[in-house]
């Protein structure tokens, strides 16, 4: 559903100025929206989801593994899919607390394509180059939101995700690098227009929601504290913007209604989105893992030179 027709529907819980403001920038940041009771069942699914990463030594289709990892002190980038992997993250990601939030922005009828859990260790956990989502999983308009829930809130040396306001009305970005690999950022060359000035660093308290447009240019830096920084993110769309490629991340409850009623007809937007790998015969492996690997190369060819 295209934002002029979401904004013909009344609004659950946002106000008229913020869904104005999320379609101006392109992302929306509410403090403390999750209530506390959430709150305590979603930190106490995040650290069961960690306990189970002890027993992991690599990176795997669940877990993403930061430097350091052990069965001592786990250390995670990430952790897949949390809502096929513990119930109570499901429960909350069709909540009305989330599907109140996502209809505002999508409309009456909501669709969940999938969701991630980005623990972001603390002590120098990487952050996560200036890039666009949508290419990794184009749909047949711009409707994706990604909702960010910080569990225990996120503070300036954290690595908080970072915006470009109003990018996501500017041009897709190739997620590609010059080797021809997907590497989930736009290369240095072609970032050199966002400044500092012009980023937006939020953080907040726990429960802090942001509301993210499938388009907008967004990162983080590195997590230099001693605490990790967990973010649940889970990724919604109108029931009519359907995707068209296999999706890297996959959920047994992708394409659930979680609010209203099936699409009878698709949406579309003619705005192009550049393609990304056939995840279906390729696989995925996480954007740490691209990037890392990315670095590496640079590094050792600067070394053969
Ligand atoms: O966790 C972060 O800091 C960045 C996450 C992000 O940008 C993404 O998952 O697309």
């Amino acid at each position: 559903m295209k934002p002029e027709d979401v904004m013909r529907h009344p609004l659950n819980v946002l106000t008229h100025e913020q869904r104005l403001r999320y379609f101006r920038d392109g992302y929306l940041v509410l403090p403390d929206y999750v209530p506390a009771e959430w709150l305590a069942k979603l930190v106490a699914a995040a650290d069961d989801l960690i306990e189970g990463s002890r027993k992991v030594t690599q990176s795997d289709g669940v877990y993403t593994l930061d430097e350091g990892h052990s069965a001592e002190t786990p250390r995670l980038h990430r952790v897949t899919s949390p809502q096929d992997h513990h119930p109570v993250i499901w429960d909350f990601i069709r909540s009305d607390v989330m599907v109140d939030l996502v209809a505002d922005v999508v409309g009456p009828d909501v669709k969940f394509h999938h969701a991630k859990f980005n623990v972001k260790s603390g002590k120098s956990s990487r952050g996560f180059k200036w890039h666009q989502d949508i290419p990794a999983w184009p749909h047949t308009d711009y409707s994706p939101v990604t909702v960010g829930v910080y569990l225990h809130g996120c503070r300036p040396d954290q690595g908080p995700l970072s915006f470009v306001p109003g990018s996501h009305e500017g041009p897709l970005y190739s997620m590609y690098d010059e080797h021809g690999d997907f590497v989930v950022r736009i290369s240095d060359e072609e970032a050199t227009w966002i400044t500092e000035d012009i980023v937006d660093r939020p953080t907040g308290g726990p429960g802090t929601t942001i509301l993210l447009n499938c388009r907008t240019i967004h990162g983080s830096s590195q997590n230099l504290s001693d605490d990790p920084r967990m973010l649940l993110l889970p990724v919604y769309s109108s029931a009519d913007s359907f995707p068209y490629t296999a999706s890297p991340i996959q959920s047994r409850y992708q394409g659930e209604i979680v609010r209203g009623k099936p699409a009878q007809f698709a949406s579309f937007d003619p705005r192009p989105c550049e393609l990304p790998p056939d995840w279906g015969r390729t696989g995925y492996a996480t954007p740490w893992i691209y990037q890392k690997r990315q670095d590496e190369r640079r590094k050792a060819e600067t070394q053969a030179y």
